[in-house]
């Protein structure tokens, strides 16, 4: 059973030996035994086991790139939300995630299925901050285009822009082991896929694509590999230009047709700053990369009795239905209880955007305005505030905020008495 084999893979040998539920087969509720050491396993920040040498200096160097703080001097804009990775992702250590100040806003026009970015930024990301002196990049202020005030960003009021506007902030995530999502087939990710829900169970769950390949990384799963989600908040959220790495060569196991992709490998970022592009060098970049893609993910904390409990109860409740235990990879099982599937989060949540080209899009109307990436639980209880907006500050609320294909496993936690909730939370602090 699942939850039994990734909890003995994931708490190590030497634990698993002491277990005889690890065999195989359990219910995944069984006690421990009482002689259950701590969990072993990497520390938080450190990297995932295995790596080469050279990897395992290049994963140290990029630690240094990540926290960097650029300056204008070095190419820090001239649109900026903050000035290193480390800004946003850093609770607990580097690679982690941020409290609500650090959110930012993304702003589409049009309506869904048509929506661009607005005139004169690269994405819809939109910066906070601007500097004075854009060279030839200066926005033209015109209806619902990108304006700066004061160096701060306006953006445009969606009820009297003459077109339709969609805004929604997004709250820091972690990226412990998310490096690891690389590692997973397409056809793993894709036998989880219910787009129509045939089984008839209330949960769809559609793959996401860029530019024609399956989508892993971001809360839309919008990203297909690391590089992109490296060299895009380098340009989006500190104005560092940069040129492709390995470009297409990054790109993880391509498959589909693309309409409305999001991103391109292949092309150098450029800039009117005044800085010459790129603003990282080749050997930075590759550095900053190695640090993405190799974070390790947290390791679990020894289960208590409750914590078991709740862990059954997981998996009653429904909530294994997105949150999947463990995916195969050919880094061995990745223990991130996600699909990296798309499912309806219901009105409440829905932001309205649309990124990448989910499956059937093309076909059905668009449903990406209310559905999410399954968010990965590994380490959850050190990310707070929860949900892609940070509305929720406690785990307690994040599932009660479930709607849509999740209402009927969400309600089913509500109906739980508190000492059942509680084993429930006990479960995700220790993930
Ligand atoms: C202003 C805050 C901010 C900064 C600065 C920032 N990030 Fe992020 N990061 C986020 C948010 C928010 C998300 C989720 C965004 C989304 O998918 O819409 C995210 C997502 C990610 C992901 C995907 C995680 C996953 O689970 O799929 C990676 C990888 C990542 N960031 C790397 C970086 C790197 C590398 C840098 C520096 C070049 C950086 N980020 C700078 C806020 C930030
Ligand atoms: C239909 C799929 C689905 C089901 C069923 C589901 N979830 Fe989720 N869960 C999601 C999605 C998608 C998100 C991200 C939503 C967002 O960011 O707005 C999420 C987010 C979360 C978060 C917040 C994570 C974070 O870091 O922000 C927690 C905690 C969570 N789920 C726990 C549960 C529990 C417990 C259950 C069962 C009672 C459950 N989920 C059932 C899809 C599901
Ligand atoms: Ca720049
Ligand atoms: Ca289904
Ligand atoms: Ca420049």
């Amino acid at each position: 059973m699942r939850t039994t084999r990734h909890l003995c893979a994931s708490i190590g040998l030497a634990v698993a030996m002491s277990m005889t539920s690890c065999s195989g087969g359990g219910d995944g509720g069984t006690a421990p035994d009482s002689t259950v050491s701590p969990a072993a396993g990497p520390q938080l920040g450190d990297p995932i086991e295995g790596l080469t040498a050279a990897e395992l200096a290049s994963f140290e160097r990029g630690r240094e790139v990540f926290s960097r703080r650029f300056k204008p001097s070095e190419g820090l804009g001239p649109f900026y939300n903050a000035t290193s990775c480390a800004s946003c992702h850093s609770t607990p250590v580097p690679g982690g995630s941020a409290r609500l100040y650090r959110n930012f806003y993304i702003c589409l026009v049009y309506p869904l299925g048509q929506q661009v970015a607005l005139r004169d930024l690269p994405s819809p990301i939109v910066p906070a901050f601007g500097s004075g002196d854009w060279g030839g990049f200066l926005p033209a202020h015109m209806n619902a285009n990108f304006k700066l005030d004061g160096s701060r960003a306006r953006m445009p009021d969606p009820d009297s822009a003459p077109y339709e506007v969609t805004i929604a902030q997004r709250n820091a995530i972690p990226i412990f082991g998310t490096g690891l999502f690389e590692f997973i087939s397409d056809p793993t990710i894709t036998a989880n896929a219910d787009p129509h829900d045939l089984d008839g169970d209330g949960i769809s769950g559609r793959f996401n694509s860029d530019n024609g390949a399956i989508g892993r990384f971001g809360v839309k799963a919008q990203v297909n590999n690391i590089e992109v989600f490296t060299r895009a908040p380098l340009q989006n959220q500190m104005g560092i230009t940069s040129d492709p790495f390995n470009g297409s060569a990054g790109t993880v196991s391509s498959s589909l047709a693309a309409f409305q992709g999001t991103t391109n490998p292949n092309d150098p970022t450029t800039d009117g700053d005044g800085i010459p592009d790129p603003e990282i060098s080749h050997d930075d970049l590759g550095d900053l990369i190695a640090f993405t893609r190799f974070l390790a993910p947290p390791t679990p904390k020894t289960f208590t009795p409750a914590a078991l409990a709740g862990e059954a109860r997981f998996e009653t409740l429904g909530c294994v239905a997105c949150h999947l235990p463990s995916l195969e990879s050919s880094r061995g099982p990745v223990n991130a209880y996600t699909d990296l599937l798309l499912h309806d989060m219901g009105d409440d949540l829905a932001d309205g955007l649309n990124f990448g080209t989910p499956q059937w899009s093309q076909f059905d109307p668009i449903t990406n305005g209310h559905e999410f990436r399954t968010q990965p639980l590994w380490g959850v209880s050190m990310s707070a505030p929860f949900l892609h907006d940070g509305r929720a500050e406690t785990l307690e609320q994040a599932i009660t905020l479930h709607g849509g294909e999740a209402q009927t496993a969400r309600d089913a936690y509500v109906a739980l008495t508190d000492a059942e909730k509680a084993e429930v939370i006990e479960f995700l602090e220790k993930l």
